[in-house]
């Protein structure tokens, strides 16, 4: 765990925003396998990344997001009962039930969205870090995409035009070694040490420990002081391992061993434990924590379960735009 002083408040604040996703993941798993609702890539193990990258952020900065964007969207400042409304399929949720997971946006908060298409993020994010360079805001992006996502073409035309035109982009990679079943080692000889490429597109680049919510923070800081003054985009690798299978319900292909291992290194216990031995929090306090922000996603399940099924008739409405 990385030795940096951060403020009492503000690592009490990472630890409730990673608990707040944990626990909203966790009772949405729950829900998934008894009632079967909201089919989900759920984010679990990862959390240190969105807490870190968006305790950075203002409400009005943006930030993309991927099929794994639960953490990402709570992060950012989400509303979890219009969340799990919408993983539900219900008419009170962030798409009107539309969209389910997948699809989750708020451009009230600066979300662009979940999606659907690996590595379509890349270039969304950089075309708004060029729109905020046009208005002349000091605003940034961020933009999360996974390891896999790195081997695509868009990450290439993304990052390239980003520093090219100095845009504020801080891109991060949620390094958690697998695409679907497969190692990204077996597709990508420098996937562990991405940070090398941002050299290669003249952005600086670091390789951080993704289950270290403090260095996540320190090294987003440090980029988004960069962006926000102009100098241009950053990349970020944050080495990372998700807990569950890659959609709630598919097979694990993984090493029973190194499933382990990442265990050990939760990014939740870790912090908890440097929080305890600094005195920060105590026992008491995080018993406290968890049973207040498991409150918050109980209700906001019983808002879910309540809410109306939007009628059949209006599945083709808010398709276009006039
Ligand atoms: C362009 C595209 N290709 C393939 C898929 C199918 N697919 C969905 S998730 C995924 C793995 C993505 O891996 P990574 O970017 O590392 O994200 P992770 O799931 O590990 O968080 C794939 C191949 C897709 N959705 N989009
Ligand atoms: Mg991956």
């Amino acid at each position: 765990m990385n030795n940096i002083k951060l403020n009492k408040e503000l690592i009490l604040s990472l630890y409730e925003t990673m608990l707040k996703i944990r626990l909203f993941e966790k009772t949405q798993e729950r829900v998934f396998k008894t009632e079967q609702e909201g089919f989900t890539h759920v984010y679990t193990g990862e959390e240190a990344i969105a807490a870190g990258v968006c305790a950075n952020l203002n409400k009005d900065d943006y930030i993309t997001s991927t099929h794994r964007g639960h953490g990402h969207m709570i992060a950012k400042g989400g509303n979890m009962k219009k969340m799990m409304a919408e993983l539900y399929g219900r008419l009170t949720g962030y798409c009107k039930g539309k969209s389910g997971s997948l699809h989750i946006a708020d451009f009230s908060i600066g979300v662009l969205g979940a999606n659907g298409i690996v590595g379509a993020g890349i270039p969304i994010a950089t075309g708004a870090g060029y729109s905020i360079k046009l208005r002349g805001t000091s605003q940034v992006v961020a933009c999360f995409f996974g390891d896999g996502a790195v081997t695509q073409g868009t990450f290439h035309e993304g990052v390239n035009m980003a520093a090219a035109w100095n845009l504020p982009v801080i891109y991060v990679i949620e390094n958690n070694l697998y695409m679907v079943g497969t190692k990204t080692e077996r597709v990508c000889k420098v996937c562990k040490n991405y940070a090398v490429k941002a050299q290669g597109y003249g952005m600086p680049g670091e390789d951080i420990d993704g289950n270290d919510v403090i260095e996540v923070y320190t090294a987003t800081k440090k980029a988004v002081e960069r962006a926000r003054s102009g100098k241009g985009p950053a990349l970020l690798n944050c080495m990372t391992y998700r807990h569950s299978t890659h959609f709630v319900g598919d097979l694990d292909v993984r090493d029973k061993q190194e499933i382990e291992y990442w265990k050990a290194r939760d990014p939740i216990k870790r912090i908890e434990e440097k929080m305890l031995k600094e005195k920060i929090i105590t026992e008491d306090k995080i018993k406290s924590c968890r049973d207040k922000i498991q409150g918050m996603v109980d209700e906001a399940v019983e808002f879910a379960r309540k809410s109306p099924v939007p009628k059949p008739e209006v599945a083709l409405e808010d398709v276009f735009v006039e």
